[in-house]
């Protein structure tokens, strides 16, 4: 062997251990950001996400969650993910109505009441939504509910009168329109920021699930609950799609497995502690009814009125997705 085939031999083997063996590639990590307290259902079910897309690539992707707002706060996630700041976030979905209407189809008042009913609309508007957030440079993950929505009042909310100039915590443009249209004050208020906003009298009152309610502890501020099932708002988990194309087919693989997993546990799970939430408001001294019919009524003329401007904005794309939903 001449000196000239040596040198290509060993440049032949250098350049194939280079592409085959394992340290040639470099190791990934993403941090995940999340909005909710790290005991949350929806916090918990995306680090057993997590951990198991970590687990199932060998650590060649490693995920690690950050709850409570720690990487980004809940307002700031979605654009955060958009540009790449955070590989991958969680965020509730109505939150961003601005870009869309699309995204606020979950909060459309009295249209999907119940986990099933829920689950309907979001397989019916799913294909819309992938493609909304595709355009966006977002890869869709997975979609898990919160429990139906009440209404949060630090004091007795019997008429319509009762409510009229409390301070109002909301989370999207729906829960703002409400209390606009029923005399109230709306701020807009994160969740990590909840206990501090009843705490300081910022808040009076609010409409969440149970689930918020238990996570900061609301009734140390808060005295009422009224069970009125407006609604079941969703999060979502999405990643970038630049981050997204640099992985290879089988992590891709091994992640839309995971996030299969782990929307159907999202499903379970609120579902499964919807009561368990509010039994936990009773222990603690906290009042838990239906709505008096007069408030009732309030909250389903408001609620009907809000759902005529959601279809006239949603347009063509918004009644064909209601078709499905409906089964037409
Ligand atoms: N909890 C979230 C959104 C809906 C819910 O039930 C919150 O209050 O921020």
């Amino acid at each position: 062997m001449n000196y000239f085939h040596k040198t290509l031999t060993i440049a032949t083997i250098s350049a194939t251990m280079l592409l085959s063996t394992p340290a040639s590639y470099a190791a990934d990590k993403w941090d995940m950001a999340l909005a909710y307290s790290a005991t949350n259902y929806h916090s918990e079910i995306a680090a057993e996400f997590a951990a198991e897309v970590t687990a199932k690539t060998s650590g060649d992707l490693e995920i690690v969650t950050h709850p409570g707002g720690s990487l980004f706060g809940g307002s700031e996630i979605f654009g955060a993910v958009r540009r790449g700041l955070a590989p991958i976030g969680e965020r509730l979905i109505s939150a961003l109505s601005n870009d869309d209407p699309l995204y606020e189809i979950d909060s459309v008042p009295f249209l999907a009441t119940s986990f099933a009913d829920a689950r309907k609309l979001y397989e019916a508007s799913k294909p819309e939504l992938i493609k909304k957030l595709d355009e966006a440079g977002l890869v869709f993950l997975y979609s898990a509910p919160w429990p139906p929505q009440g209404f949060y009042s630090i004091k007795a909310a019997n008429s319509p009168e009762d409510v009229k100039g409390l301070k109002f915590r909301a989370y999207n443009a729906t829960t703002s329109k409400v209390a606009d249209m029923l005399g109230m004050v709306p701020t807009k208020i994160e969740a990590a920021e909840l206990s501090q906003a009843f705490a300081t009298g910022v808040a009076q009152s609010m409409i969440s699930s149970g689930s918020t309610g238990y996570d900061r502890k609301l009734w140390e501020h808060v005295s009422f609950f009224y069970d009125v099932r407006a609604w079941l708002p969703r999060n979502m988990v999405i990643v970038n799609k630049k981050a997204w194309n640099r992985l290879d087919k089988k992590t891709q693989d091994v992640i839309v497995a995971a996030a299969a997993k782990a929307e159907d546990k999202g499903w379970a799970k609120a579902e499964e502690l919807a009561d368990w939430y509010l039994e936990q408001f009773k222990k603690n001294g906290m009042s838990v009814e239906p709505m008096t019919p007069e408030m009732r009524a309030a909250f389903e003329k408001v609620g009907a009125s809000l759902k005529d401007e959601w279809l006239e904005k949603a347009g063509d794309s918004g009644k064909k997705i209601l078709a499905t939903y409906k089964g037409e």
